[in-house]
């Protein structure tokens, strides 16, 4: 199995298998952490995030920033994905060739062979910040997997069923890893539980997870 993993210095990478097309792969970006970060920290310099309102009209604790084809978006009007951002009008920001091999390696170790994201939500979590119980749906073709990486503070992951009542299992998401969810465990519910105060030597006091997605 190691040999499916890039090198880290942080102990070896491991995948572990959680349930129906769920796999989270220990330590699978530590070893690109720092360069990843420093892209993430250009992205958000010529695209801001934001907290943006959900069609419901709460103002979300996450900030939010995107690259790529297609960015996510929200407000008053419903949650989509959109070319542009619609705080400047410009395309989003490129997804390099790190963040797209990163997505289709950690894809096919966990299963999926040749996916190819068009979309990179990038969620950022201050002390506080969580986000709840929801499905991603907005994607046009359910048949690509999601993937996760986690970069910074530690946060707890929840991880439901197909129904909001479903009981929740609660997992650590540390820095540097990686979940990938597909087939019929896509649209199983999940979230974030508020992410607690610390400090990470690479980010500071936030935790940063990128989702890399197939909007269509
Ligand atoms: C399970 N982000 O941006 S990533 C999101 O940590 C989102 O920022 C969380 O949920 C975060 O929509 C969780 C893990 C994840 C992402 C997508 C999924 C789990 C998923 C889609 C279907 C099922
Ligand atoms: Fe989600």
């Amino acid at each position: 199995m190691a040999d499916l993993f890039a090198s880290s210095d942080a102990g070896e990478p491991w995948a572990e298998h959680l349930g129906p097309s769920v796999c989270l792969l220990h330590g699978f970006a530590t070893a690109q952490a720092q360069d990843l970060y420093k892209e993430i920290l250009s992205i958000s310099e010529h695209s801001a995030y934001r907290h943006l309102t959900t069609p419901g009209g709460f103002v979300m604790s996450v900030q939010t920033t995107s690259c790529g084809t297609k960015g996510w978006f929200s407000d008053r009007d419903g949650y989509r994905y959109v070319a542009k951002d619609p705080e400047s009008d410009a395309p989003w920001p490129r997804m390099s060739a790190l963040l797209l091999s990163l997505a289709s390696r950690a894809a096919a170790a966990a299963g999926f062979e040749g996916f190819v994201p068009d979309a990179c939500l990038i969620n950022r979590y201050v002390p506080g910040a969580k986000m709840s119980l929801h499905q991603d749906k907005n994607e046009r073709d359910f048949n690509a997997p999601i993937v996760s990486v986690s970069l910074g503070l530690p946060a707890t992951f929840m991880f439901g069923g197909h129904a909001r009542s479903d009981p929740v299992k609660h997992l650590d998401l540390l820095h540097g890893d990686v979940l990938v969810w597909g087939g019929e465990s896509r649209l199983r519910f999940h979230g974030v539980m508020p992410v607690a105060p610390g400090h990470h030597s690479l980010t500071g006091a936030q935790r940063i997870n990128l989702t890399f997605r197939l909007a269509g």
